[in-house]
């Protein structure tokens, strides 16, 4: 197994709007970013990964780009940009970037040149076709709206959007649309980026003469046609080529974001020898709590379905290599869908009972920011609180469909907000983010969960997030290791093992919020636990332990 960087740092995700406003005009900034450097740096995080910062219309803050070469105004100048990437070096912190290429803004120059006539020159950088009788081209569903398709009236075709109808979809057939790609691409890591984590990319190649979805329709008789679009065969010959291009020679990360990527499908597109990326994010677990109507229509997780989640993902990265994540800026928050916020004891607790579960598995950690504080969902008090696209249109189709009280529930579960409230800093106003008025509102328990009170607390989330990445920092075979699974069949405890060199780690985690017996206990001393005391063969609600032999 070949050994890299990007397999032994933990990884830190940062939402610049969210994360820190350093000049008060309540949107967060790269300004602000350099404030938190050593904060980040305390928390032995060694690598970054960056939500977009290009410029952008903030149809959907930031992932629908107008500028792939600008920084968008709000987050600051390409010069607070190099001064962030040389503090982060300076400080030996990677910095891996968002990189948005399925789709750009509609306000692009690209696409503003393609709308105007059907010879121009860029017509074929994006996704154009004639209407079928009278309606869209075909049935596929946006993620997003209901048609994927949008008329535009200029010359009466559609033009493809898989997301809003400011994302239209990019023409990965056209090999100028490529060219120009690469050479961005390349600019960036000229300025000395360590890697891109790409959004939707195995959604870029579409399937010849785009036929029909053949999936269940939603309420508009429109279908998500993944089975078109996602891990195509075309895929690989792109990505192989963007690597040629670009990643050739360098010591650069290669994430893909992969939503609709089966076991099967993600160990092929990992394989060391065979496969395209260095690590993806699959959605299996994401999607472990999606209810009949889908990711706004919760219904409580299974530990059983979970543990089948993780031995499966492991084995399937066996010859590749895994991404360890609760959440991500478009997940709720971690201790409030898979822990427990009913005491406050009970909320730091799970939350490092949640961190060491995932970390020590093999992989890499990624940390979302305010995960180390055990930072948790919001009680939006009305729909005027929502900020996010995928949000709002949910609602105005339930509206239609008649499911808004369920689909509210829903967000107020799982909206991708939760994750976009200010990081909470301090218990000064609006959570120390920023001195204007935020964005979106704070999280109104900032007074006590904040990473001021964390700092002068020695049991706290965030110290108890410190240890533990320091503890994966140090050690090849939590790195390393290979993985076993334990005691598989038990309803409430969730355990495996990690070996390397005669060295085993055995990490015990009670997920449950009643108390549980271990079948046995495993040999060895306790290196990492989150309770006082951490012994016997009875575990308490959320408890979690690391032997070590
Ligand atoms: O998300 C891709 C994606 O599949 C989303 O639809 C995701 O499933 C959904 O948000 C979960 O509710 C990426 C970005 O992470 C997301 O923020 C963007 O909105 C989206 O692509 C479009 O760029
Ligand atoms: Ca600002």
């Amino acid at each position: 197994m070949k050994q890299t960087w990007w397999k032994e740092r933990v990884f830190y995700q940062i939402y610049p709007r969210s994360f820190m406003d350093a000049n008060g005009d309540g949107i967060g900034d790269l300004r602000g970013i350099i404030e938190k450097l050593d904060y980040l740096k305390s928390l032995g995080i060694g690598a970054i990964w960056l939500c977009p910062v290009y410029d952008s219309p903030n149809d959907d803050n930031g992932y629908d780009i107008r500028d792939y070469g600008k920084i968008m105004a709000e987050f600051g100048t390409m010069a607070d940009f190099d001064a962030l990437l040389e503090g982060l070096h300076t400080r030996d912190i990677k910095l891996v970037m968002d990189l948005v290429v399925n789709h750009s803004s509609d306000e692009h120059a690209w696409f503003k040149a393609s709308r105007k006539s059907k010879l121009n020159p860029y017509r074929d950088y994006y996704i154009w076709r004639d209407g079928k009788d009278g309606s869209t081209p075909n049935n596929w569903a946006s993620f997003f709206s209901p048609s994927a398709w949008k008329k535009d009236e200029t010359t009466g075709q559609y033009y493809l959007h898989l997301f809003s109808e400011k994302q239209p979809d990019l023409n990965w057939e056209n090999p100028a649309l490529r060219q120009e790609v690469y050479a961005m691409v390349n600019r960036w890591f000229d300025k000395g980026v360590d890697g891109f984590r790409m959004d939707v990319i195995n959604c870029i190649a579409k399937d010849e003469g785009l036929p029909d979805g053949t999936g269940a329709p939603n309420a508009a008789g429109y279908s998500l046609a993944f089975e078109r679009f996602a891990n195509r065969p075309k895929l690989y010959d792109y990505l192989r080529e963007l690597k040629a291009n670009c990643y050739a020679g360098r010591d650069c990360l290669c994430l893909g974001e992969t939503p609709f990527t089966t076991p099967e499908e993600g160990a092929k597109l990992l394989d060391d020898e065979t496969g395209i990326f260095d690590m993806i994010f699959p959605f299996d677990l994401m999607e472990i709590d999606d209810g009949p109507y889908g990711k706004y229509d919760p219904v409580p997780w299974k530990l059983s379905r979970f543990k089948q989640i993780v031995n499966i993902w492991q084995s399937a990265t066996e010859h590749g290599w895994g991404s360890l994540f609760w959440s991500n800026h478009d997940q709720s928050r971690a201790v409030s869908r898979f822990g427990c916020t009913d005491t406050e004891e009970l909320r730091v607790r799970s939350a490092k009972m949640l961190a060491v579960a995932m970390h020590l598995l093999r992989g890499t950690p990624f940390v979302y920011q305010g995960e180390e504080l055990g930072m948790t969902n919001t009680a939006f008090p009305d729909e005027s609180a929502i900020r996010d696209i995928e949000g709002i249109n949910a609602l105005n189709e339930a509206r239609i469909t008649g499911r808004t009280e369920s689909v509210w529930r829903g967000i107020l579960h799982k909206g991708r907000d939760h994750a976009r409230t200010p990081m909470q800093w301090s218990a000064e106003q609006h959570a120390g983010f920023t001195t204007g008025e935020p964005w979106i509102m704070a999280n109104p328990n900032y007074p006590a969960i904040n990473a001021a009170a964390d700092e002068n607390d020695a049991d706290s989330v965030l110290n108890f997030y410190r240890k533990l990445i320091q503890l994966r920092n140090t050690d090849k075979t939590l790195q390393y290791g290979s993985y076993r699974t334990l005691w598989t069949e038990h309803e409430q405890i969730f355990a495996y093992e990690r070996t390397q060199d005669g060295e085993t780690y055995t990490i015990v985690c009670n997920m449950s919020g009643k108390t549980a017996e271990m079948p046995t206990i495993p040999d060895g001393t306790v290196v990492l636990c989150n309770m006082p005391d951490c012994a016997g063969m009875t575990m308490q609600p959320y408890e979690a332990r690391v032997y070590k032999r």
